[in-house]
């Protein structure tokens, strides 16, 4: 059956969905569509009007993290969740976190320096920018320098959906024109350029710069 995504790809949960799709080889249709304004048609199918949803025939799948799950089943290799428990535990929180706590301070940054000004037309709120960079992120990113320590991927030996999680919003970041200081946070700097090199990431992240310099005309 084939599948079909719902979801603006410079959403991080579109991303998130597209990096599985990628590293798992499958083939989709892609419907970048805004989450702002959705029908009712659209709601019946996600009712908190969200993206990213993904359809797969008559199966219909709300939830970036309920869709990586999908996909793990659907297409077990590359596996990209742990068997070990506490790895498979480490990973799912790990997700939980990038999806819901860093992207506070890393979805800020992209909504004032490119959503607002180049999709919106708004001017930049830079206290909100600076709030994010100098007090939400952080302690975020102590945290994750100490994860990550001297491996190469966040949990056990091999890419996960922690760092899939963790790597798109970092990929909003970068678009953002920010990044993660190498000088505070050498692990955690060579960790998101190691995750950003995949081919997965790369095309994607070359994709949203286009849309990003199409934007500011
Ligand atoms: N937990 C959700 C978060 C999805 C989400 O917040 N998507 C944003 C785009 S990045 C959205 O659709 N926002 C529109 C809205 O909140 O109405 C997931 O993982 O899919």
């Amino acid at each position: 059956m084939a599948l079909k995504l719902t979801g603006v790809g410079l959403s991080p949960f579109v991303r998130k969905v597209r990096v599985i799709l990628a590293e798992k080889g499958l083939e989709y249709e892609h419907d970048g569509m805004l989450p702002f304004g959705v029908s009712d048609e659209y709601k019946q199918k996600h009712p908190m009007g969200k993206v990213p949803l993904l359809e797969d025939g008559e199966r219909i799948i709300p939830d970036s993290s309920a869709i990586a799950n999908y996909l793990e089943a659907l297409a077990p290799q590359p596996s990209l969740y742990p068997t070990d428990a506490y790895d498979r535990a480490r990973a799912i929180w790990l997700e939980e976190f990038a999806d819901t706590g860093l992207v506070n301070g890393t979805a800020t940054v992209f909504q004032e320096r490119v959503l607002g000004p180049l999709f919106f037309k708004r001017e930049a709120d830079q206290a909100k920018i600076t709030e994010a960079l100098d007090q939400t992120l952080p302690p975020f990113f102590d945290y994750l320098e100490k994860q990550i320590g001297d491996a190469d991927w966040m949990v056990g030996d091999t890419f996960s959906i922690a760092d899939v999680a963790l790597g798109t919003q970092f990929a909003n970041f970068a678009i953002a024109d920010a990044e993660v200081d190498a000088k505070g946070w050498p692990k955690l700097a060579a960790y998101v350029a190691r995750v950003h090199a995949r081919p997965s990431f790369k095309k994607l992240m070359e994709e949203d710069r286009g849309a990003k310099a199409a934007a500011a005309g």
